[in-house]
């Protein structure tokens, strides 16, 4: 059974400190959407000098904590690791999860980023936890991701790929039915909590419709069967 199955673990937050006019404001925000319930922290602030994504993470762990959420770090393995993080998300440039699996463990998180059925291939084959797939619609900033996969594609991946699968990119409130009825995991998302004015009340949001849409994945995990 893969331990993300097991965990809560359905929304997944990412981070851009753009969206805000400076760090209190941004260390607020995702204070306010881990209040609305949300579990999972993507640090993901790739601009950043290791020294200062470090600090943000010492911070970001802090907050995690707190609401006993769990926090990864995009890319930087080492970061995570000082940190005290619980694991890494991996683009298809970043290092393979099995080279970081060998210094950081079994039980440390690796989620990699995919964009087409190749990809998730490579992810799950060098030993990824679970994957991001998308940009699924069209994003604010789509040029950085490429042009939307859409959701057909979502359910090609998730026929051949074993490991929990979360749709990424432009996902709204009223697109995650359709997201987790092509067999998602879960939902990974920045705009449409961190830049909403109410954060708190958009992850409670986000997170009522994902349980409300199900999970299109039968019973099989712990969490569904209990
Ligand atoms: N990765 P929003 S799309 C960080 O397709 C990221 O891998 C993507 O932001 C991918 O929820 C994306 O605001 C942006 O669309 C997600």
């Amino acid at each position: 059974m893969n331990a993300i199955t097991l965990m809560d673990f359905k929304l997944y937050l990412i981070t851009d400190r753009e969206l805000f006019s400076g760090s209190e404001a941004f260390f607020e925000a995702v204070e306010s959407a881990l209040q609305g319930g949300v579990k999972v922290v993507q640090l993901r602030e790739k601009d950043l000098s290791a020294r200062a994504l470090l600090s943000m993470a010492y911070r970001i762990r802090e907050l995690t904590m707190k609401y006993r959420a769990k926090l990864l770090i995009n890319d930087r393995a080492d970061i995570a690791l000082c940190a005290g993080a619980d694991g890494v998300h991996l683009s298809q440039g970043s290092m393979p999860a099995f080279a970081i699996r060998r210094i950081a463990g079994d039980s440390f998180f690796i989620g990699c980023s995919a964009h087409s059925l190749e990809e998730a291939r490579l992810c799950e084959k060098e030993g990824a936890d679970f994957i991001t797939f998308g940009p699924l619609y069209q994003t604010p900033s789509k040029l950085k991701y490429g042009a939307p996969v859409g959701v057909e594609a979502l359910k090609k991946v998730r026929e051949e790929i074993a490991v929990p699968v979360f749709g990424i990119g432009g996902i709204k409130c009223d697109s995650i039915k359709p997201v987790m009825d092509a067999g998602a995991h879960g939902i990974a998302v920045i705009s449409g909590i961190l830049a909403e004015k109410d954060i708190k009340g958009a992850a409670e949001r986000y997170l009522k419709e994902i349980k409300n849409a199900g999970t299109g994945e039968g019973t099989g995990s712990l969490e569904e069967g209990l």
